[in-house]
């Protein structure tokens, strides 16, 4: 069967999401560019493998080459000190960004965070209109990684795609996930509609699945066509109510966040 793309670059491939998004992006592309900081091991069929550190500018534009496509999961993933972000999540999205422009890349699947949003209250609907209120360093990293994406589309044409995704674990860690829960096969189906879209300019979507409780209302990018297949309701047995209230002071349940803002820059630190 014909693959939508020649060669697709998925970053992050060492990591938690990547190893699993492994097998399944094979569907998209004749050949799969694997990259990391980390080690890949071999690569498989239809497999190729680059070390690089995303803050290394040449060595980024060396991994962009012949690229169709890009799925941007690599950087750090939660909450640390503000210089291993700015390395890899701020300096190496220029050094993505200058690369696939460079290259005359057309489209990129940019994995961002709900935590460009985590400072909003867990009561709040919230969409993609509404303003940005990260919750710490890595939340304003992902808010450059999408004010930075759609630069490139204004002024170059160059598309993206910013899955703020929810929280994908094969298993939910606590009672807030079970409104964040995206499964990894609704996470793949909403790169396959990323992929897909004839025209997506710049577009900000929830990678959340079809969960009992939604925080986040994905009213603007209903044109992707994704329909979310898994819903988190099959763990709410997990986490029995308590029968007795949160304290009200408690900023891990009164924010979208959660725990990611015990993390976050304090002072006196
Ligand atoms: P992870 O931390 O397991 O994987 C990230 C990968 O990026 C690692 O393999 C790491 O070696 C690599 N990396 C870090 N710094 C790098 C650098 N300077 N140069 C090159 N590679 C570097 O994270 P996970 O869970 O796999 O998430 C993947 C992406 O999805 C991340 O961008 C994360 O922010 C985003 N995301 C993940 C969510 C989840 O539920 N897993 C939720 C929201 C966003
Ligand atoms: C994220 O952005 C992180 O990358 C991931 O590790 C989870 O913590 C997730 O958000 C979450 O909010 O649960």
């Amino acid at each position: 069967m014909t693959k939508p793309f020649k060669r697709i670059l998925m970053t992050g491939a060492a990591g938690g999401l990547g190893r699993q998004l492994r097998g399944p992006v094979q569907a998209f592309a004749d050949i799969v560019r694997l990259a990391d900081i980390a080690d890949l091991g071999p690569a498989g069929p239809g497999e190729e493998v680059v070390q690089c550190d995303l803050a290394d500018r040449e060595a980024v534009l060396k991994m962009c080459e012949d690229v169709d496509v890009v799925l941007h999961f690599g950087g750090i993933s939660t909450e640390t000190p503000f210089e291993p972000i700015m390395n890899a999540n701020i300096l190496g999205m220029v050094n993505l960004y200058e690369a696939v422009h460079k290259h005359g890349i057309r489209r990129v699947i940019f994995a961002s965070s709900n935590h460009t949003m985590g400072m909003y209250k867990t009561t709040d609907l919230v969409d993609a209109s509404m303003p940005l209120r990260p919750d710490g360093y890595y939340g304003v990293s992902k808010v450059f990684g999408e004010s930075l994406s759609r630069f490139y589309w204004d002024r170059f044409g160059i598309e993206t795609v910013c899955i703020r995704i929810g929280s994908c674990f094969p298993v939910p860690a606590n009672v807030r996930m079970l409104s964040t829960y995206i499964s990894l096969d609704d996470l793949v189906e909403l790169l396959r509609c990323s992929l897909a879209a004839p025209r997506v300019g710049h577009t900000i979507t929830f990678g959340v699945s079809n969960n009992p409780s939604q925080w986040w209302d994905d009213k603007h990018a209903r044109f992707l066509g994704y329909v979310p297949r898994d819903s988190s309701a099959k763990f709410t047995h997990m986490f029995p109510a308590s029968g007795s209230y949160a304290p009200q002071d408690d900023i891990t349940i009164t924010y979208q966040g959660g725990g990611f803002l015990l993390n976050g820059p304090k002072y006196p630190s």
